[in-house]
Formats: structure tokens, sequence, C-alpha cells
């Protein structure tokens, strides 16, 4: 069978809806592992099944594309590490400069700095206990993860949770993601001008912010004079590349740092929600993962979670893995045949010919069983772990443009989802059922949680 012979949709009369990913899940349950989504001139072929995407993961004969979403967001982030094309230099270049800053041990300078962040929501989420109000677990996640990659990366408070509504870099940022999300869905001829003029004025005023925050830091630099922190800033401010004993560029800076506010935060928080819910709904793992942090912290009040701890909590992480798995924050990357080839034994592919993985629909395929929808840490047990085969879990992407961030985002996760369900009893709202926001990336819409503070029982 030819790729043209797959099963095509055609969504041009429907458009792509508000939920892009939700929508593609159902088509792909109803017209299996592969498929062509067509919209108009655009037309997509979107992968399931771990056999596929077990082939597309083979770096010498696939890599990533730079997909229509992502081309909107360049108009934002340009060549920053996340949309730049493979073969701009500057990707290879800020790759080599900024990985020192993502290894595992990094995460120990990053340490301190995410737990006072952490601190900062668990503060929040006591006075509203204290109040008997509840709190709003999306919009307190992306405080809590936007302070952490301002902080932490660039040295700059946001402040999130000094503010009742969203900082304006966050409200421009959901804005303009929204709008590259339904600039996806364009009829063509359509007249969209007042919406491009919002994006170009959101997209000016995120720079703005952007150059705010190096600003701040240079005018730091200046009064200390010489070294600046060895920050994810400091790096691309002093530190030569290797090959050309330069560091990046001032335009490029602009874009990293762009990168890293949005890549750095809206995933993170995503997850972050997501996984509360799941506890919740699962009382069993729930206890589980009361119980490892209690062995760690007793009743301890205010634990003071040191960098060991936090690669010490097993199950914990077990937990963020299964909540990536069922809904990954970032739930599709695409991928581009590196030359002609075939794939699935019979489908020839072009090079050049683009495929989008639909990361949550591999995570349901069979090589995790037949309970897919059912949510269990164990899972991702080691000896589970072990048994399953490479490439079919990829809520990070996958090769060498794989996600750099992936360590700091499970270290700064895991503390705060121990400190959490270590301080505090959940109370749902009784009915409350899971509705998934998508805007470019995933979130629990409407989710919100009364508190109570634990007691010896519970
Ligand atoms: Mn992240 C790339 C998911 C947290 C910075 N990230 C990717 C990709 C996925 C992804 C998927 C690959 C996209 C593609 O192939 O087109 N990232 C996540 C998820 C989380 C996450 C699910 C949290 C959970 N990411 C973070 C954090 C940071 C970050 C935190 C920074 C502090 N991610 C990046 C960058 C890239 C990336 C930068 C692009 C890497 C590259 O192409 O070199």
């Amino acid at each position: 069978m030819h790729l043209h012979e797959t099963p095509l949709v055609d969504a041009s009369e429907t458009g792509l809806t508000s939920t892009p990913i939700q929508q593609a899940m159902a088509l792909a349950r109803e017209h299996g592992p592969i498929f062509r989504r067509r919209f108009h001139e655009r037309e997509s072929v979107l992968v399931s099944s771990y056999a596929l995407v077990d082939e597309l993961s083979d770096e010498t004969r696939f890599t990533k594309a730079v997909g229509p979403a992502l081309e909107h967001v360049r108009d934002i982030t340009a060549d920053g590490l996340f949309t730049a094309y493979n073969d701009e230099p500057n990707w290879a270049k800020a790759h080599d400069i900024l990985l020192p800053a993502f290894a595992l041990g990094s995460m120990r300078t990053y340490h301190p700095t995410m737990l006072r962040v952490c601190r900062r929501l668990v503060a929040s989420w006591d006075a509203a206990l204290a109040r008997g109000t509840s709190v709003d677990v999306s919009a307190d996640m992306t405080r809590m993860t936007l302070d952490t990659i301002g902080l932490a990366g660039f040295g700059y408070d946001f402040e999130s949770f000094r503010r009742p509504e969203p900082h304006p870099f966050v409200q421009a940022l959901v804005r303009a993601l929204a709008h590259s999300q339904a600039a996806l869905s364009r009829t063509p001829g359509g007249d969209y001008a007042a919406e491009d003029r919002a994006f170009a004025a959101d997209a000016a005023f995120l720079a703005e912010v952007v150059d705010e925050v190096i600003g701040a830091r240079k005018a730091a630099a200046g009064e200390e004079a010489g070294a600046s922190p060895d920050d994810l800033l400091g790096l691309m401010l002093d530190a030569p590349h290797p090959a050309d004993g330069r560091p990046l560029d001032e335009a490029n800076i602009r874009n990293q740092v762009i990168t890293f506010l949005i890549a750095g935060h809206e995933t993170t928080s995503g997850t972050l929600s997501f996984a509360l819910h799941h506890l919740l709904k699962n009382p069993a793992a729930l206890r589980l993962a009361q119980a490892e942090v209690d062995a760690l912290w007793g009743d301890e009040p205010d634990p003071d979670p040191s960098f060991e701890d936090i690669g010490g909590l097993r199950y914990v992480r077990q937990v963020l893995n299964e909540t990536l798995r069922l809904w990954p924050t970032a739930a599709a990357f695409e991928r581009a045949a590196r030359h002609d080839t075939v794939i699935g034994g019979n489908f020839p592919v072009r090079a050049g010919q683009r495929l989008t993985v639909l990361t949550p629909m591999l995570h349901r395929d069979l090589v995790w069983g037949d309970n897919v929808e059912e949510f269990d840490p164990d899972r991702f047990a080691p000896d589970a772990e072990a048994a399953r085969p490479a490439n079919a879990y990829k809520p990070f992407g996958t090769g060498e443009r794989a996600c750099i961030g992936r360590q700091f985002a499970l270290h700064e996760a895991t503390m705060l989802l121990a400190l959490l369900i270590h301080r505090y009893r959940f109370l749902g709202r009784p009915g409350h059922t899971l509705t998934v926001k998508e805007t470019l990336t995933l979130k629990p819409e409407g989710f919100t949680l009364t508190l109570a503070a634990r007691t010896g029982e519970d």
C-alpha cells in the first residue's frame, strides 16, 4: 500500500476544532495507525503505532521537521532551539553552549531556586486553605513554573504569586500560542487582518519583556563588574563557542530567552496539573506516593528537601511518567524522511515527506498492554520499564532534537508534587470529569481543588 492509499480524512469542512489533538486521537481510533488529514491545500500524515514510531525514531532515516504549527511559533522564536531548522548554524551553536546547563549535575545549582518557588505556591495554598477557598490548579502551576524558569534561567522574578491575574507575559503568550494553533485552520481567502495585528502586538510585547530580562542582567553585571551568574543567560552572554570562539549574537539570545520562557513553563505546568488530577482519581496511587514522601520527611511540617531527596523519590517520579504517558503535554512532534525510504514494510515515503507522531496514541499502543486508559504508575517500575521496547515512550520527543529541559522539568515537578502530597489532602468537586484544553500544549481546564491539612491518619 502506498501513502496515498492510506485513509484520507478531509477536515476542510469541519475545521480543525479548538482541540485538534483530541480530534486527531478520535480519528486515529477510527482510521488506524496511519492516516492522512487534509485541510484545504495542506495534508498531514498522522502516525500512532509503536511499530511505525520505532522506525521514525531512527535518526539515520528521519529527522525533526519544523511543521506548520512550529512555523507559526517561529514568528516569535525564529532560530531559537525549539523552532530552528536542523541546518541553521545557531541550532548546533546554542545546543553546544547550553547543553552543560541541562546536565543532571546542573540541577543541583537550580535546586535551591526551585525550592524557593515551590514554597511560594505552598504559601499561597496555605492561605487558600485558611480562608476555606479552592485553588485554580492550572493557573497556580503556571505561576510556579514561570517563576522557576525566570529565576533559575535568567535571574528574573516574574512574582506571579503576587498577582491576581496571570503575568501579562503569560497572557500575551497564551494568546500568541492560541493564535498559532488557530492559524492552522484558516480557510483560503479569509480575512485575518485583525487577528494578525493582535498577534503582532503580542509578539512585540513578548520581545519587550525579554529585552527587560536581558537588560536587568546587563545592568546587574555592570554594577558588579566581572562574572555574571552561570545560569542560562550567563552562559549565553559569556560562553564562547569552541568552534568560532564567539558567544551567541544578540538577536539569537533574545530568541533563546523567549524559547526557554515558553518551552520551560507551559508543558511542565500542564504535567503537574494532570498529575494532581490523576492522583485525585486514583487514591491507591496517591497512598503509595504519600507513603514514599512520609518515609522521607515523616510528619515534619516544613521539610527541607535536599537535591538527593528528589532523585530518591522513585514512585513520585513514576506518577509523573505515567501522567506524561496518558497526557503528554506537548502532544505531537514531526519527523521528515532524510531520503526516499519505506516504512511499515510497504509504505514508500519520499525524501522530505513529513509525518506527525501523535504521542498520546503511541502511548496507548498495545505494547502498553490492554488497559491503556488506566492510570498505573507501576508501568514505570524498573523491571516493567526494562521489559518494554525502546521508542514506545516519547513525551520529550526523540533524537538529537529531543527536549533539552527534561531533567529540569522532572526535578522541578517531582519536588513540587512531593511537597504537595506530603502537606495536603485534596478534595475535588464531586462528579468532576477531565476537560483538556489545547493551546498547542495541553492542560486540564477548570480544575479546582479544595485543600485540607493532613492529619496523622491520612
Ligand atoms: Mn521541552 C523540545 C516536551 C519541558 C526546553 N520539549 C521538546 C520536544 C518535546 C518537549 C516533545 C521536542 C519537540 C519536537 O521534536 O519538535 N518539554 C517537553 C515536556 C516538558 C518539557 C513534555 C515538561 C514536562 N522543555 C521543558 C523545559 C525546558 C524545555 C522545562 C527548558 C527549561 N524543549 C526545550 C527546548 C527544546 C525542547 C529548548 C528544543 C530542543 C532542540 O530542538 O534542540
